[in-house]
């Protein structure tokens, strides 16, 4: 089977306590809790020596001095932490211009398509713990699968570490043995209900039947039956374009076809640009969201030829991006978002323009409404007129 897409999940081992022993070699193979050694404190991480102790993340500092009194506690140093996940993450982008930081020690790497450059999902890893370890000199764990969710979970399989490969056809094979609070959405407690109704195993969540998880669990139901059979469309959101200023709504009745689609872009391009506006800022990105009635997200996203903040150009775009999408389904919501965002064309301009010019701008933007509104004949500048 053919990978849809490569998506790989790097997670660095015991962070901040990997920092402390590659500072300071004396504390290398030891056990280390990085923590303050305070009585109401908690444990930020331990290194992998100390977890056999049961020490880990967000236990009351005490008890873990209890339960490993040999380890050394280290003071959080997190500059020093900042500037090594700086680092590692120009180590990500040196792979692939889509990558979405999680926290300072984890992102997503889209590499679709980037077999022909680093050689085939095994061999990206390889090469991304190998640059990872030469950039800082410490462990990364990646995963490597056709979805975030396969490989997230990959990436934690054989942690410290670890290299994990899920390719599409192993999927259930490796997902259906692990404990179902590995799936995504499932904290302590929704496992311990799912527990109660005898799901213990990912596989067991795969194999009950939609119906009876939606009785038990509501909309949570059909969501981890999806993600059980390792079913996720989430796209890697690169961090360039992360920050984006959207606008979407939840339709109340589900619409199909370009014709029924189009005005709510155009609400929703209103919205994203009066947004831009109110933020004082103009983006290049535009991109179309359209979830389909059931819940897959599909998204198309194009660069424009220079800043914006007025719903015309954003509508157009749009309409373009939307000729890209397969609309024969029923759609639940439609949204824009705008990203790469910069200097408002205001904040450009009008830092240096006199009381005529700022008006002019204004007068522009009042027209661009308007086109978006009423089409694009419906207001010409005088200069325009024939
Ligand atoms: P994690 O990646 O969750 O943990 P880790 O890197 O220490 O260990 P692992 O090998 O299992 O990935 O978190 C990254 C850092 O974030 C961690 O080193 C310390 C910090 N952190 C906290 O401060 N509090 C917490 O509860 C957790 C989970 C992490
Ligand atoms: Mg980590």
């Amino acid at each position: 089977m053919t990978w849809p897409r490569i998506i790989v999940h790097a997670d660095m081992d015991a962070f901040y306590a990997s920092v402390e022993q590659l500072d300071r070699p004396e504390l290398r193979g030891k056990p280390v809790i990085v923590g303050f050694p305070g009585a109401r404190s908690v444990v930020t991480t331990a290194s992998y020596e100390a977890r056999p102790f049961g020490v880990g993340s967000a236990m009351p500092m005490a008890q873990a001095m209890r339960r490993c009194p040999t380890a050394v506690v280290i003071e959080p140093r997190f500059r020093r932490y900042q500037e090594v996940s700086r680092q590692v993450m120009d180590v990500f982008a040196r792979f692939s211009p889509r990558v979405e930081a999680l926290s300072l020690d984890e992102a997503f790497l889209d590499m679709t398509g980037s077999d022909g450059l680093f050689g085939s999902p095994e061999e990206m890893c390889r090469r991304i713990k190998a640059a990872v370890r030469e950039a800082t000199g410490l462990a990364v764990s990646v995963g490597a699968s056709s979805t975030k969710f396969v490989a997230k979970v990959a990436s934690d399989h054989r942690k410290p570490d670890g290299l994990t490969v899920v390719p599409p056809e192993e999927v259930a094979a490796f997902l259906h043995p692990q404990r179902v609070g590995r799936l995504w959405g499932v904290g302590p407690k929704a496992e311990e209900r799912l527990h109660r109704l005898g799901l213990r195993t990912i596989g067991d969540v795969a194999n009950a039947s939609r119906s009876f998880l939606e009785a038990e669990l509501g909309s949570l139901g059909p969501h981890l039956h999806r993600l059980a059979w390792g079913d996720d469309p989430r796209e890697v959101v690169p961090d360039r374009e992360a920050k984006s200023i959207g606008a979407e709504v939840t339709l109340e009745k589900d619409v199909v076809g370009a014709a029924a689609i189009r005005p709510h872009l155009l609400a929703a391009a209103d919205k994203v640009a009066m947004r831009l506006r109110k933020s004082g800022v103009c983006a290049r990105g535009v991109r179309v969201k359209l979830k389909t009635a059931d819940f897959h997200l599909h998204t198309r996203q194009s660069t424009l030829p220079r800043p914006v903040d007025a719903a015309q150009p954003l509508y157009e775009s749009a309409l373009r991006l939307l000729a890209e999408f397969p609309l024969d389904q029923p759609m639940r919501l439609v949204g824009i978002a705008a990203f790469e965002l910069g200097p408002g064309a205001s904040a450009q301009g009008d830092l240096f323009a006199g009381p005529v010019e700022r008006r002019q701008s204004a007068l522009d933007r009042a027209m661009d409404d308007v086109r978006a509104r009423f089409g694009a004949g419906a207001v010409r500048r005088a200069s325009e007129l024939p």
